[in-house]
């Protein structure tokens, strides 16, 4: 439609641009958005969310937040978050998708590091702050929140690429994610974070080889979240759909399991975005990338309606 072209036009070569796609829309949509400068990086940069207008706080909506970038060169995260943002404020027909339930994303968690690969490090992971007792820079800030912390799957050491920081949520940028979901205590039901690649569907836990109490509930909704994917278009995405230690590896300090064990979130997935038929880790061919958000915003349909009905 008209929306994707548009969408298509856009250019994120810098985390300005995503920014100033947030704040047009604050602008051009105010009963429907609202912006919130949730943040400060390590750099200096405006950390935004875009959320639906403030609800009625006595008869609060399920909230789904979705993050993206969190890892500076997973590239196609952040277009995957732009895209529902772009669906729901600038698609009129999915005007019922904000009604019962309100929705809080952040299309850009690292601007520090997706800005430095861009300019000088393509294959940079971490965040870009100063570390007391190396000349290394950057913490891996999905290996940062503060649940297991260092448990597994992390490291210690400052030049490393999982370097889980000097202490948990020594990073702004982590900190920044925390302060919002206390500060909107309990109203998170659905957490999502946009990782690239592999093809995955991630729930808790990461921190050990263990599965949650309610395992159920995870597996039969990233099934059906799969499958919606992979009906979605011909790009052969097929979703593989586990706990993320026992799918991928084990990892302490994410953004998911903290999400849940900590957050309130009982529902929480990280979403490994495909890699499409590009030959080299992190780089989507220009052309799958519009067919890869648009698969992914099927998902993303399957994952509202459960919240809804739930
Ligand atoms: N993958 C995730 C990472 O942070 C992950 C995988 C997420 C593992 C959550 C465990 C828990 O390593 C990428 N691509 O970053
Ligand atoms: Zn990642």
């Amino acid at each position: 439609g008209l929306g994707d072209v548009t969408f298509r036009s856009f250019m994120f070569h810098h985390e300005v641009s995503m920014n100033a796609y947030l704040r047009r829309l604050a602008g051009q949509y105010p009963e429907i958005t609202k912006l919130e400068h949730f943040g400060t990086s390590f750099e200096g940069r405006d950390m935004l969310l875009i959320s639906g207008p403030s609800s009625n706080p006595d008869v609060p909506k399920p909230t789904i937040f979705i993050d993206a970038g969190i890892h500076a060169r997973e590239w196609i995260a952040p277009p995957a978050a732009l895209y529902i943002i772009h669906q729901l404020v600038e698609n009129p027909a999915n005007a019922a998708l904000y009604q019962n339930v309100d929705w809080a994303i952040i299309p850009c968690l690292n601007p520090d590091g997706y800005q430095y690969t861009q300019d000088e490090e393509r294959w940079w992971r971490k965040t870009r702050s100063v570390l007391p007792n190396s000349d290394c820079r950057g913490t891996d800030g999905n290996r940062n929140f503060d649940y297991y912390w260092m448990h597994a799957g992390a490291s210690s050491t400052p030049c490393a690429e999982t370097y889980a920081g000097p202490q948990a949520f020594s990073e702004p940028e982590t900190v920044a994610l925390k302060d919002w979901f206390f500060t909107n205590n309990g109203t998170v039901k659905l957490y999502l974070t946009f990782h690239s690649f592999g093809n995955l569907l991630l729930y808790p836990w990461g921190y050990d080889r263990i599965v949650p109490d309610d395992v159920g509930d995870l597996k039969y909704l990233g099934d059906l979240v799969a499958e919606a994917i992979y009906n979605a278009n011909k790009l052969n995405s097929v979703y593989m759909v586990d706990t993320s230690a026992l799918g991928l590896y084990e990892a302490a300090g994410t953004s998911a399991d903290w999400a849940k064990a900590v957050g309130g979130s009982a529902l929480s997935y990280t979403i490994e975005l495909p890699l499409g038929s590009a030959r080299y880790a992190f780089l989507n061919l220009a052309s799958e990338i519009l067919p890869i958000v648009q698969e992914t915003w099927a998902g993303i349909e399957v994952f509202h309606s459960f919240i809804e009905e739930r």
